[in-house]
């Protein structure tokens, strides 16, 4: 008997893509239904017997599962239709690539491989396993001529049907994550696809309803009558380090006794420390952590803000400090283009951005740009000399040296740390950010000696995640023996926040804040209002409870309240200090409806500016 070769080989590929993406979830219920998308694309293709079109098939199968699954191995999550349109920006991060890249991922290609080099070998017999053609028809060795049309339609018909309804009544569609594993990996893709472009005119809360009292109503929260730390530092300078891919775990954490962060452990010692502060990033990463913190407002739930929406005037940071007689400089020492920057600084109202053009790729580390030495060294003079002039400023530095894979050249390695972990992810990146630590600590110095340290307040914090969950078993299990307990999500996503205020104590604050609250934090310590516009954050000073909503990473309506984490679609919240699970599945699902509104309003409020509020 000859084979339907075609639909089978395709099926092995999606049942090896779901072999690494969700192992231990293939029932009988989701074999099948993969095995109807497959046969749905084997039907089409089947309408015209083109060999060639089951070939080319099979390639952009293969290609889809093997994209995919490189970028679930980093981003956690699978490919959108928005992420193709940043295809440019895998150029810029190919060694991170390579760094993900495993042999294994090749075999979605290897049925190819066979096919070619057995007809490099046997010339006379040309084997086409995709043609339907019979055998006697032609000089080929052929299979596959298993069904005639009439069965291929309606079979075909049967598959669509059977996919169709899987869609129809699967009744989370906002979590792609959750419906790939429940209704299939290429039925989700295919419901995608058909709603990418409807997606895009999706119906926006009405403006009415965008309002302060709206989001507060959402958030539950009550702007407090006598804020503390109000006014706290009227006047002083701001000075906002954006620390790339530091997570939180790292402050006070110390491997064979050597500390990590020594620097940032000492600068806690003189801060408003906040262990419970949490990345609220899209798909725009550093961009987006720029985008959320200078204008308290939620990221896209697909692709990145500055390439999405663009020439929009923004409430900003930079804009409210403008009223009070401020400039506002921005630092980041690669080129302006990469996440069009170039737009997004005139957007966030920076008065001046300071990129590669001035850096001039002194001292690079990668492709990047400059170390994150010469991105506080050159910056220092800038500041120093509006300081001197008694000319108030807002200057945002964002570094760059521990961007993943973290390779770092030697001759920047300052610590020494175990031969188990040299030469690995895990150990790489505690020497990035020891680097970054120790540039940070330079730049204090130097603030401190030349006298601008009394009149400045540090904001420092990590833009993201610089761990990823990961099904390495070595790296997971020596992080877990040097953390003491398991990498979860949640460290994925909590990040530090340091507030430095002259004049104020030291201490360590368990309010929950995400990056969406820093803008109105910083308000409230230069006693700015905030009346006349819109902010999705609150005073993290102010309010120990919290709702912060998180997209793309993670389902629509993944939330942080309470003292719970919870990602959507789930029954379960972990505890957030202590990590431990909670099932409570109509509390959470209560919560999922707050969050998603609130996200759904700062959509709103986007679509409103963008319609009303142009950059002149
Ligand atoms: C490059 C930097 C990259 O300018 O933004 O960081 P990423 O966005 O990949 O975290
Ligand atoms: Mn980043």
């Amino acid at each position: 008997m000859q084979l339907p070769l075609f639909p089978l080989i395709l099926l092995l590929k999606i049942i090896y893509m779901r072999a690494l993406l969700f192992p231990e979830t293939t029932t009988v219920r989701i074999f099948l239904l993969e095995f109807a998308s497959v046969l749905i694309i084997w039907g089409l293709l089947n309408l015209k017997e083109r060999t060639i079109w089951r070939h080319t098939a099979n390639f952009l199968i293969s290609t889809f599962c093997f994209a995919n699954i490189m970028y679930y191995s980093f981003f956690g999550r699978l490919l959108n239709w928005e992420a193709l349109g940043q295809l440019t920006y895998l150029s810029e991060v190919k060694s991170s690539i390579a760094e993900i890249f495993s042999p294994i991922y090749l075999l979605f290609y290897v049925d190819m491989l066979i096919l070619l080099v057995w007809q490099l070998l046997n010339r006379k017999i040309y084997v086409d396993y995709f043609s339907t053609k019979s055998l006697k028809s032609a000089k080929y060795l052929k299979f596959d001529p298993f069904f005639k049309k009439k069965a291929v339609t309606t079979v075909t018909a049967l598959a669509l049907t059977v996919c169709s309804l899987s869609v129809v009544f699967y009744p989370d569609k906002g979590n792609k994550m959750a419906m790939t594993r429940e209704v299939g990996i290429l039925t989700t893709q295919g419901y995608e696809l058909l709603t990418f472009w409807q997606k895009k005119h999706d119906k926006l809360a009405p403006t009415d309803k965008l309002t302060q009292a709206t989001i507060n109503r959402l958030k539950q929260i009550e702007p407090s009558s006598w804020p503390k730390y109000f006014g706290a530092a009227s006047g002083k300078n701001i000075i906002l380090i954006q620390l790339e891919s530091i997570e939180n775990f790292l402050i006070n954490f110390t491997v064979d006794g050597e500390q990590i962060t020594p620097n940032l452990n000492s600068l806690v010692q003189e801060s408003l420390y906040f262990p419970y502060f949490y990345s609220q990033i899209g798909q725009g990463n550093t961009s987006d952590a720029e985008f959320i913190t200078n204008t308290s407002l939620y990221p896209l739930a697909d692709g990145a803000i500055a390439k999405e929406l663009k020439n929009i005037k923004y409430p900003s940071l930079p804009r409210l400090l403008k009223e009070q007689g401020y400039v506002s400089l921005t630092f980041h020492a690669n080129d302006v283009t990469f996440w069009n920057r170039d737009n997004l600084y005139p957007c966030l109202g920076f008065d001046k951005y300071y990129d590669k053009a001035f850096y001039q790729d002194e001292d690079p580390i990668g492709r990047w740009g400059s170390s994150d030495q010469v991105l506080f060294a050159k910056a220092f003079p800038i500041l120093k000399e509006l300081h001197a002039k008694r000319q108030k400023f807002y200057a945002s530095l964002i570094t760059l040296s521990s961007h993943h894979p973290y390779n770092l050249p030697e001759s920047k390695h300052r610590i020494e740390i175990p031969d188990e972990i040299k030469g690995t992810l895990l150990g790489n990146y505690f020497l990035a950010v020891n680097y970054t630590d120790y540039t940070l600590g330079q730049f204090i110095q130097a603030l401190k000696a030349h006298g601008l340290w009394d009149n400045t307040v540090l904001v420092v914090f990590g833009d993201h995640f610089g761990l990823r969950n990961t099904t390495d078993t070595f790296y997971k299990n020596t992080l877990s023996k040097l953390l003491g307990r398991d990498h979860d999500q949640l460290d994925s996503l909590n990040v530090p926040l340091l507030i430095r205020i002259p004049g104020l104590k030291a201490q360590t604050i368990n309010n929950v804040g995400g990056q969406v609250d820093l803008l109105p934090t910083i308000a409230n310590l230069l006693g700015l209002s905030l009346d006349k516009q819109l902010v999705f954050g609150q005073d993290i000073f102010n309010h120990s409870d919290n709702l912060l909503g998180f997209r793309f990473y993670y389902p629509e309506g993944t939330l942080i309240t309470a003292n719970h984490f919870h990602e959507a679609g789930s029954r379960y919240g972990f505890n957030i200090f202590n990590h431990k699970p909670y099932e409570d599945k109509e509390f959470f699902l209560q919560q999922e409806n707050r969050v998603k509104s609130l996200l759904a309003l700062s959509d709103s409020y986007l679509n409103y500016l963008a319609e009303n509020q142009p950059l002149p």
